[in-house]
């Protein structure tokens, strides 16, 4: 166990020296061992009654500081005098005044040579207090000294801190004390039912409790109530004693835990499978947390972990069947959808029977990429909407575990963030059990250079969590420390760590060689008994079971595993759907995939939301409102009035109307309630009342779904995370997280490429979670600009050289082929339609949606009720509809768009007068991109030259990723044809239509469109659109990629099948051209100052509006 601190370097004021210690120390004897002892006790007496609460950490302080008050309500500072003037303190008994300070004096004559009923000397009343002064100090810093580690590394920063004695040796206690009684205060229960136990017989129950095999670190938490539970469940006189089946038990499951990995280690010897050797307890404590918590009430349990012990646990907590498990090893093709994962990053859901408990209960395990911890948020807002979704306002039917390695625990900055969401009201899973894997080592790297704190746990101080460090070699305090820590998530309903200090008997994974970096640690784990038979042996030794048994049970286990792995071979196929970790059961069945419903609704019900979110609070003579407040709902009283929407109406039209429809909506985000560029005004808070809101969107219809917006910590990382965990739970919902500006969404970077970009072609998960993302040049300098869409862009799924089918149903099937949706819209009938239209699919796709910052009070930024009232519907394009669209013939330029740079170049336009000359088409949805309608609109201006105009840099917006595909829309001379690829099979494929508008069509036999990609990719570069079928040379090429991309390639996803957009499809060069206008590209979003920003901005549109 390696202690990077020490605790025992306490710094001592000689002040409080004097005023309380002295009497404890030996003359000359170890000052270290003394200061640590008396730290908590200096507190106690009047230097440090001055200090303010809000220093106060600890509940021995506070007990102190009660004390002292007690005795003078002036010696303590005065936010103390005000706290326990407040009644908010309850004092625990041995506090109350009676004993604090009228403990009968006759308490201290036992044993001490007092006279029973005369006044105790002052020697036993200094005795007394050093024993509790000890019982303290064990309760403090016994985990220091306790025995973690299997391995028994001693820390080279504490030498000779290893000796149990050191709490205790300098105290002013000799042998000839071991004997005397001493009364026992409240604050321990170590004595059980009795009053007083002899001094040696203290330090044996305290050595026990604190140094053996459990560390508790529990004593910095604030409320005594919870430091007194925790007390009671470690020190109470035989807690650590199990029965004979209750061994039995955990000697069986440690067999099945052991028992798998040895298999296999038998069965794929070179296969990476991140065993848990080492640490296999950890599959009995899961175990065990899921027994108690189900005994508790608990009915569904989400884990989180990464790759060591994952598929253990998949297949003996979560009881996954073994032969799926044995299937990922043989790498089979898959028969559904989804390029797939690794198979330790796999989900997976389970509905069954806990046989200990006989209760049903769910396990979900959620699929994790590779990004350490990066889960840990997923998995919280899975479990929050669980739990809303069941009505579990408390988090007693639904809990979450989240499993950490050792050095991600603490290395990951998002183990933090997620910790900080644990007690937010809108945020918190009420509590979260966290079981640490630690193995003392993270790839080569020992703790001592991973991190700069004594446990890879500290984080978990933060937030007042204890923190149970176990040695992983002790079964019975490994199911003990697991019993508490369900208990107090039950109890408490907050968070709790596991500390599971175990080692790892192999490399980083099997094929791995440890002694490179960890010679003598390695040294001692091969002379090292593994877990099972240390444990077996004492079993056996104690006469729990036999020898025969024990081989017994492994036999038996062995037998199930060869069962099931003779199964797995009778597979050909794997399913990812076996994997999912959230089945949305009933959504897709019985749908038409290729319809979408109307994202219009009734003019009424437009007015009836406008009407109530334009309202005050009904009792508005008692609830007063901010003047400034009075005036938006005014004017947006007007707008209703008048039918027309800006920016806030029309999201609250989209949510308003999908909360009528059953559709819960939950927005989170910084500051989103009020709106970071205040104009959103969803919960209007009372002036003269503290916590006095209301929020009318909740108050819409009586039979409504309910509405939730959040404003977040300061985090993005955590709080993307829990907003996509929360969208996967209950497609029914729309579920939006909001930056305060888009560019602080790049903190969020490996929860938006890990999860949002790609969680579908990998886990088979969908989301439509939505992320508004604020994005403009306005001149706010190198930040706050832009939302870095040519990001999201690039991660779109969609082929720049394919040009999809066309057909009615051609905007659905490619949103439905993509895996993502960019958008920049421009009007608030747009936005409207489209946050409505993630619900009227009939799938989810996540919506990543620039968002404007001027626009929201432009006043050209508006829409009539006509474009959101029934009949309709979200433009992907928003063509001209001017003088320029209504005699196309004419038009000179058109200028295409996305974004609010729309309003700069039509102001220009009308400045230059001309508004028949150039038409200006705004693209809204630009991914997947509307190859057809660009198609259409350039048809219509058949004469017009054709112009990219865009505010950010040549390198950045929309640029890059439209310019090919303009290419392939304009002038589309590829032939699409059916395939008889191999590689087609990938169900998210559809057959293709080609359309008589194609040109250069080839005919569907043609065999360069009927080779797999690898082929074309070697063959084809004298593909021009012409075939190559007779070549001998391609024959070869595709026989020899037949052959290799079955067993070794995954499909190319979302293309069609027969498309032949591969490498070497090529662009006929005769078509129409799109030439881009902006800005040059640049390093940074930086358009330099307010002043080059207006020039830049002019030169663009100046330069875009020119004929
Ligand atoms: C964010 C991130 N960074 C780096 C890695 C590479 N990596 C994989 S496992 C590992 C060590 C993890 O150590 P620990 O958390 O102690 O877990 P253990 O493997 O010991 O169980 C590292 C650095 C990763 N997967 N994720
Ligand atoms: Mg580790």
């Amino acid at each position: 166990m390696h202690r990077a601190h020490t605790a025992f370097s306490l710094a001592l004021s000689p002040m409080a020296h004097k005023n309380f210690a002295t009497w404890l120390f030996k003359s000359g004897t170890s000052q270290k061992v003394a200061k640590a002892t008396a730290a908590a006790a200096v507190r106690t007496y009047n230097s440090a009654a001055a200090e303010p609460f809000a220093n106060g950490s600890t509940a021995t302080y506070v007990e102190e500081m009660y004390n002292a008050w007690l005795r003078d309500p002036a010696s303590v500072h005065t936010s103390w005098d005000a706290y326990f003037r407040s009644n908010t303190y309850t004092s625990p008994p041995n506090l109350a005044p009676v004993q604090a300070n009228t403990l009968p004096l006759t308490a201290f004559s036992l044993g001490g040579g007092a006279v029973a009923g005369a006044a105790p000397d002052s020697k036993t009343i200094d005795d007394h207090l050093a024993v509790q002064a000890i019982i303290r100090s064990y309760q403090i810093r016994g985990h220091n000294i306790a025995h973690l580690d299997p391995l028994e590394i001693n820390s080279p920063e504490l030498p000779g801190n290893s000796s149990t004695k050191s709490i205790y040796a300098n105290f002013s206690f000799g042998e000839q004390d071991m004997e005397r009684q001493f009364k026992l205060p409240s604050t321990t229960f170590i004595g059980g039912d009795e009053a007083s136990l002899p001094l040696k017989e203290i330090l044996n129950r305290l050595e026990n409790v604190y140094c053996n095999k459990i560390g508790v670190e529990f004593m910095f938490i604030n409320s005594l109530e919870q430091c007194n539970w925790i007390r009671k469940h470690f020190e109470t006189p035989g807690v650590l004693n199990f029965s004979p089946e209750e061994k039995r038990l955990i000697l069986a499951r440690l067999t099945r835990a052991t028992g798998f990995e040895a298999f296999l280690a038998k069965k794929y010897s070179s296969e990476k499978r991140f065993g848990l050797e080492g640490c296999e307890i950890m599959i009995p404590a899961l175990k065990e947390i899921i027994d108690v918590s189900t005994e508790l009430g608990v009915e569904s349990v989400i884990m989180g972990m990464p790759h060591r012990g994952r598929l253990n646990t998949l297949a003996n907590v979560c009881r996954k069947p073994l032969n799926q498990i044995f299937t990922q090893f043989a790498g089979l093709e898959a028969a559904d959808d989804g390029s797939g994962d690794v198979k330790y990053h796999l989900g997976t859901y389970i509905e069954r029977l806990n046989r200990v408990t006989n209760k049903n209960i769910r396990l979900a395990v959620v699929a994790n990429p590779s990004h350490l911890e990066a889960v840990d948020p997923v998995v919280q807002g899975k479990t929050r909407a669980e739990q809303f979704y069941r009505g579990d306002q408390e988090g007693k039917k639904v809990m979450s575990i989240l499993i950490h390695g050792d050095a991600a625990f603490c290395g990951q900055g998002v183990v933090y963030e997620t910790m900080h969401l644990s007690d937010l009201p809108d945020y918190t899973t009420h509590g979260t059990i966290h079981v640490v894997a630690n193995n003392q080592i993270g790839f080569t790297t020992d703790p001592r250079f991973s991190r700069s704190s004594p446990y890879c746990t500290d984080v978990a101080r933060v937030v007042n969590a204890p923190i149970f460090h176990v040695n992983a070699d002790d079964p019975e305090a490994v199911m003990h420390v697991c019993k508490v820590a369900a208990e107090w998530r039950a109890t408490f309903h907050k968070d709790c760590v596991i500390d599971l200090v175990g080692y790892r008997r192999n490399g980083h994974n099997e094929i791995d060689e440890p002694m490179f970096t960890q010679p003598l640690m390695y040294q001692k784990i091969r002379k090292h008994k593994n877990c099972l038979d240390l444990y077996a042996d004492k079993l056996i030794a104690e006469g729990t079971v036999t020898g025969e048994e024990v081989k017994s049970v492994a036999a038996k286990y062995e037998n199930i595993c060869e069962e099931a792995f003779a199964l797995a071979k009778t597979e050909t196929h794997v399913k990812y759907k076996d994997w999912l970790d959230s089945p949305w059961s009933g959504f897709f069945e019985g749908k038409d995939p290729l319809k979408v419903a109307p994202t219009g609704v009734k003019e009424e019900t437009l007015i009836h939301i406008g009407n109530r979110f334009s309202m005050p609070p009904p009792n508005a003579a008692e609830f007063v409102i901010h003047k400034g407040l009075m005036r938006v709902l005014a004017a947006r009283k007007n707008m209703v009035d008048e039918k027309i929407a800006d920016w806030a109406l029309g999201e609250a039209m989209a949510f308003g109307s999908l909360l009528k429809e059953g559709i819960h909506v939950r927005l989170s985000g910084q500051d989103v309630e009020r709106g970071t560029f205040s104009h959103r005004h969803h919960v209007l808070h009372h002036q003269l009342v503290d916590k006095a809101t209301y929020n009318s969107l909740q108050h819409m219809y009586p039979d409504q779904a309910p509405y939730s917006v959040s404003n977040s910590s300061l985090s993005e990382y955590a709080v993307l995370g829990f907003e996509h965990g929360y969208s996967m739970t209950n497609p029914n919902a729309l579920v939006l997280w909001e930056a305060q500006f888009g560019d602080f969404s790049n903190t969020a970077q490996s929860i938006i490429d890990q999860f949002i970009s790609s969680g579908q072609s990998k886990w088979v998960r969908q989301s439509g979670l939505v992320m508004l993302l604020p994005h403009g040049m306005e001149g706010m300098g190198p930040e706050h600009s832009s939302c870095r869409v040519e990001r999201f862009l690039q991660m779109s799924s969609d082929d720049p050289d394919y040009f999809p089918p066309e057909s009615d149903e051609f905007a659905v099937r490619q949103l439905h082929d993509i895996n993502w949706i960019v958008a920049n819209c421009t009007t608030p009938a747009n936005y409207y339609h489209i946050l409505r239209r993630q619900i009227a699919l009939p799938f989810r796709k996540p919506l990543i949606l620039c968002t404007p910052k001027s626009l929201l009070r432009h006043p050209e930024a508006k829409s009539p009720f006509s474009e959101m009232s029934e009949g309709s519907e979200f433009q992907r394009i928003i063509p001209d509809n001017g003088p320029a669209g209504q005699n196309p013939a004419n038009v000179k330029k058109v200028v295409f768009c996305s974004g609010r740079v729309y309003y700069d170049l039509t102001k220009m336009r009308t400045e230059k007068q001309l508004e028949s000359d150039v038409a200006i088409l705004r693209v809204e949805q630009v991914s997947p991109f509307p190859f057809d309608l660009v198609k259409e609109q350039a048809n219509l201006y058949k004469n017009a030259e054709l112009v990219w105009a865009q505010e950010e840099h040549k390198n950045q917006g929309s640029w890059t990723y439209v310019q090919p595909r303009f290419l392939t829309a304009l002038n589309h001379s590829r032939d699409v044809s059916q395939s008889d690829d191999p590689m087609s099979s990938n169900t998210t494929t559809n057959t293709t239509n080609t359309t008589t508008d194609h040109t250069n069509h080839v005919s569907a036999s043609s065999e360069s469109e009927s080779k797999p990609w690898l082929s074309r990719m070697f063959a084809s570069n004298k593909s021009d659109g012409s075939t190559d079928g007779g070549s001998a040379t391609a024959t070869a090429d595709f026989n020899a990629a037949k052959h290799f991309d079955l067993k070794n390639v995954r499909h190319d996803f979302n293309r069609p099948a027969g498309n032949a957009a591969a490498p070497g499809a090529r662009i006929s060069k005769t078509g129409r051209k799109i030439s881009y206008t902006g800005r040059a590209a640049s390093a940074s979003t930086a358009t330099g100052s307010k002043a080059q920003h207006i020039r830049e901005l002019n030169a663009l549109l100046n330069d875009a509006i020119s004929v």
